[in-house]
């Protein structure tokens, strides 16, 4: 474990209903109104138009500044390692030692990393130079993505359009694509980036449903949950990027949230940046070259009673090196009924429509997401 000097924004806003007004961040004006001129003009093209869309906050921001300084100590700490390589290595013995660290890493940290997992280095790399390569585009471009990239009305999201104060903009822009986009697609091979997108969705699908078949029987679930009720339709990969981001100390990449899904993928760049809770603290994530960070979704801790932890997590800014991130989201169909292992469990019955409803209505309503909380017995 290392300790590491960030700036953070403050304060987590997943769980506190509140007036945008009454948590004002502490901000070193002269130091923010430099940065805010320090902005490059290199990526001015491609990036979002973060500082006309948000002047008003940004300008807010500027002239409340009180002059403190807003360093945060975070410690970086390595994420559990899982070898998924002993559930294929003919081993009873290690394929049952490998499943109990998946189970155990899900209730006590909810995050965690695995290694031999079956996607190769090369489609990992692969993927990320065509993620690159699809961010560098112009801006214009990318807004238009329906002609652009063929996915669907609505892929490309960038900033948060509810915020109402920085605390709630998350400063970057993604491709949320359905992996009924990009599965069983007949664009050819000649379109490189539908193409590898579609390999890497197979192979991480695959992962996904593995992960989910052992949490799953390990809480009494049919192994054919997943399979029948998480298809193409209803899953997504999420290709990040987040610029650096000029005025340091306010500003999220990612605001606090927990996934609304059973589990998540993330293959992460070496630039670090990403948060979660541990024991009631914030700690950052070191980034492992080699593996691929799974994190237990909102959908999981319900069917498990609490046992697995849907974990806040965030991710912070840079103000000189740009992030890149693919998440891939194993999710439900609409009507496909969440229920505790047991009940009366912690949580009432939903269906996966009315929680999604219910986390964008909060969302429109007070600027960020609520989730299971809404959901308690
Ligand atoms: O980029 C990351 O590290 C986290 C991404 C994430 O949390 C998300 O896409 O929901």
């Amino acid at each position: 474990m290392k300790t590491v000097k960030m700036f953070v924004p403050k304060p987590s806003l997943q769980y506190t209903l509140y007036k945008s007004k009454e948590h004002k961040p502490k901000t070193n004006k002269k130091r923010k109104n430099k940065n805010i001129k320090k902005r490059s003009s290199a990526n001015v093209a491609m990036d979002p138009p973060f500082h006309e869309a948000y002047k008003t906050l940004l300008a807010e921001t500027a002239a409340e500044a009180k002059g403190t300084s807003d360093v945060v100590t975070v410690e970086e700490w390595d994420l559990p390692v899982v070898d998924l390589g002993r559930l294929t290595g003919g081993k009873v013995e290690e394929e049952e030692e490998c499943k109990n660290d998946i189970i155990r890493a899900s209730k006590e940290w909810g995050f965690f990393q695995v290694v031999n997992h079956g996607i190769s280095n090369q489609l990992l790399a692969k993927m990320r130079a065509k993620q690159i390569e699809l961010f560098k585009q112009p801006f214009e471009r990318k807004s238009k993505e329906d002609q652009f990239s063929n996915f669907s009305a609505g892929s490309y999201r960038w900033g948060t359009p509810s915020a109402t104060s920085i605390t709630q903009l998350s400063w970057s822009e993604a491709f949320h694509v359905s992996l009924s986009d990009i599965l069983g697609s007949n664009y050819g091979s000649d379109d490189d980036l539908r193409s590898t997108m579609e390999e890497y969705a197979g192979k991480v699908s695959r992962l996904a449903q593995k992960l989910a078949e052992i949490l799953g029987e390990n809480l009494g679930r049919s192994s054919k949950f997943f399979i029948e009720n998480c298809v193409p339709s209803t899953c997504y990969l999420r290709m990040n990027r987040y610029p650096p981001c000029p005025v340091q100390g306010q500003i999220f990449g990612l605001m606090p949230h927990t996934d609304s899904d059973f589990l998540t993928i993330l293959h992460q760049d070496q630039v670090g940046g990403l948060e979660l809770v541990k024991d009631g603290k914030w700690i950052a994530v070191k980034p492992n070259p080699q593996a691929l960070i799974v994190n237990i979704g909102d959908l999981f801790q319900v069917w498990s009673n609490d046992e697995y932890k849907s974990v806040e997590h965030r991710v912070v800014t840079n103000s000189r090196k740009e992030r890149y991130s693919i998440a891939y989201f194993l999710c439900p169909w609409s009507e496909t009924v969440i229920k505790s292992k047991s009940e009366p469990g912690v949580y009432r019955r939903f269906s996966f429509r009315e929680f999604r409803n219910q986390v964008q209505e909060d969302v429109r309503k007070y600027g960020y997401k609520i989730g299971l909380p809404r959901f308690v017995l």
